[in-house]
């Protein structure tokens, strides 16, 4: 069926399992207006619907569908037709490297503002979004206040470091991140499945000297590695990896490339983690070629340009995309005695979540808008 769009003069075709699989019924199941009504329940009946009939001489058409008359049909996102961008994907985001994020720039906010006012918290959720990270100002410096920053958008992920860590000095440390030592730029636990897409970390006491934040956008440099480096990419795009971790508590395992594409090939999620990667068991020549690209990735990754240094203040908290950006750590000094040692509280939460409530305060200001409110 070729369909014509008045005024753009826009033609599209039509193939019937297209408009069967997304053909409304002829009386909402939903309450007309709500969001679901355009979401079509008919969506299992595509099965039912007979392939066309091959163009051969002397054979019976399949006969149409009865009733596809008069059915309606699910609005597309884009009347042109054109591909869904995937807003997880790199297609959806906005890439950086450090000098784009100086100054005015960088992607930050009171807590105050972020709690009161709408638009500042939707900036703060688009920034997450878009550039993969936000920093807000001003959270009390208390314990737990991790906790509420990710309930302002979200639920908290449980995982078996609890609802949250802390990242300080410990004697026993069963983690660097409980040391003062440099920490590299990776992802946290790439070791789980699903890996935890979202991490909040909150800064109650800063180091005297050292402990800077370091950000890096995974997604720009593996853009870059694409570009420079095509062969490493196709390696690292294609190579599964094992990630585990174990404890008393715990043993976790995930395989996964370092970078995920979707199946259209684009960039969807890295992981990197040189503490919990475990050895490749593969035939020499392809774990040459798997080492050969993880390196040349490394090294791209530690190039400056592309790391963002922040100092955490107390009452600094990080939101940020723990598929996308890679964080790091610079060693710190820990004074004697113990007493006003570095403090960090962090914890996971789900992006879909964080989208969602983005959509929700878009939603709620169309309609604001819509009413002449505001
Ligand atoms: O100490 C820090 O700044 C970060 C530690 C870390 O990487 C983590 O807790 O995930
Ligand atoms: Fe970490």
């Amino acid at each position: 069926m070729s369909v014509e769009f008045t005024p753009e003069g826009h033609r599209a075709v039509f193939r019937r399992a297209w408009l069967a699989a997304h053909a409304l019924p002829p009386a909402p199941a939903f309450p007309p207006g709500s969001a679901n009504a355009a979401r079509s329940p008919w969506l299992a009946g595509l099965a039912g619907v007979p392939r066309p009939a091959a163009a051969t001489a002397g054979e019976t058409p399949v006969p149409e569908p009865s009733g596809s008359a008069a059915a309606s049909f699910v609005p597309g996102p884009d009347a042109g037709g054109g591909p869904d961008a995937d807003p997880r994907t790199e297609d959806g985001k906005r890439l950086w490297c450090a000098a784009d994020l100086a100054g005015d720039a960088l992607p930050s906010a009171d807590w105050a503002a972020y709690l009161a006012d709408d638009a500042a918290r939707e900036a703060c959720l688009d920034a997450v979004a878009m550039l993969g990270f936000v920093l807000l100002h001003g959270v009390d410096p208390e314990p737990d206040m991790v906790l509420r920053v990710a309930e302002t958008f979200g639920y908290v992920r449980e995982t078996n470091y609890g609802r949250l860590f802390d990242v300080r000095v410990v004697a026993d440390p069963a983690n660097l991140a409980f040391t003062s030592r440099e920490i590299a730029p990776h992802t946290d636990n790439p070791y789980r499945d699903p890996v935890p897409t979202l991490q909040l970390l909150h800064c109650l006491r800063s180091a005297d000297i050292g402990g800077d934040s370091g950000l890096v956008d995974g997604f720009a440099a593996a853009a870059e590695l694409r570009r420079t480096d095509p062969a490493s990419f196709a390696v690292l795009t294609s190579t599964s990896w094992r990630f585990e971790y174990a404890d008393n508590t715990a043993e976790l395992s995930a395989i996964q490339p370092l970078i995920s594409l979707t199946p259209g090939g684009r960039i969807a999620a890295v992981r990197l983690n040189n503490r919990s990667m475990q050895p490749l068991r593969l035939p020499y020549a392809q774990a040459e070629a798997a080492y050969d690209a993880y390196r040349a990735w490394a090294t791209l990754l530690g190039r400056p340009e592309f790391r963002l240094t922040l100092r955490l203040a107390p009452g600094d908290c990080l939101i940020f995309d723990n598929t996308r950006l890679l964080h790091a750590r610079s060693a710190f000094a820990v004074p004697e005695g113990g007493t006003g040692e570095r403090h960090l509280q962090g914890c996971y939460a789900d992006i879909d979540g964080l989208l969602s409530a983005l959509a929700l305060l878009r939603r709620h200001q169309q309609r604001d808008e819509a009413r002449g409110v505001g």
